[in-house]
């Protein structure tokens, strides 16, 4: 029982974390992915936006999802980081 209230702090306060640091997620289309290196290319990119914590691109799906603190890094930012790498994007989704 104790170790079931512990795991549940655990949850509450890196949820509390994530909220309290702002923390946004954003799903990009990204157009022109026709091969399996195009999807690392793009990651690259967005990784280089400074304010991005983490970025996932799928090949299958064309779809990034990417995670960036607002203070530092913007949608436009993301999206005109996949553009200069010549893979256009444009948002589906931000929570
Ligand atoms: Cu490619």
């Amino acid at each position: 029982m104790k170790k079931l209230i512990a795991v549940l702090v655990a949850t509450a306060l890196s949820a509390s974390t994530a909220l309290a640091e702002g923390l946004r997620t954003v799903t990009l289309d990204v157009a022109n992915m026709d091969c399996a290196v195009c999807p690392i290319t793009v990651r690259k990119a967005l990784e280089k936006v400074p304010g991005v914590t983490s970025a996932k691109v799928d090949f299958a799906s064309k779809r990034a999802e990417v995670v960036f603190d607002p203070k530092k890094a913007s949608v436009d930012a993301l999206t005109n980081a996949t553009t200069d790498a010549g893979y256009p994007s444009h948002v589906m989704q931000v929570q």
